[in-house]
């Protein structure tokens, strides 16, 4: 298996789902640690048009957009599997997966227009509309 490449910056959350994901599969990766202040640069855009982290390598093939990269990473190392067989267990994961996008990101409601009518300093409080699926519901068992 050939080693992973995750350009991020240490210490975010979208980020570190895609190292916690290479830890859970045993697979051989390695950090490449972006500076906050070069995500603008043209080597950096170069992997991610809108100059975010991580961007994810691998034999060649250059992936950016974290859930992209963890489905990615599921399918090509198959065990353990990250996502369930039940298709109900999978919507669950997928819903939580959605969350946590929007908790982690929530200008990204204001950026996909997804939110129209509210101040941008007050970020929509998902948290509290949203409710928890218990991880049993979502973990292979
Ligand atoms: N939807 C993206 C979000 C990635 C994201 O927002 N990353 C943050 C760091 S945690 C970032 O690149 N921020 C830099 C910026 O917004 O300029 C994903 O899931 O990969």
């Amino acid at each position: 298996m050939s080693e992973f490449i995750v350009h991020s910056i240490p210490g975010s959350p979208f980020g570190r789902a895609v190292l916690a994901t290479l830890e859970e599969k045993g697979a051989p990766y390695r950090l490449s640690p972006v500076a906050p202040g070069t995500l603008r640069s043209p080597e950096h855009l170069a992997r991610h048009p809108f100059g975010r982290i991580p961007v994810m390598e691998h034999d060649g093939f250059s992936l950016y957009e974290s859930q992209a990269i963890l489905r990615y990473l599921d399918r090509v190392l198959p065990d353990p599997a990250l996502t369930p067989s039940d298709p109900q267990r999978v919507a669950h994961m997928d819903q939580v997966l959605k969350k946590a996008l929007v908790i982690e990101d929530p200008d990204s409601l204001f950026r996909n227009n997804l939110v129209e009518s509210q101040s941008k300093d007050e970020p929509p409080a998902f948290s509290d509309k949203v409710e928890d699926v218990p991880t049993s519901d979502i973990l292979p068992q």
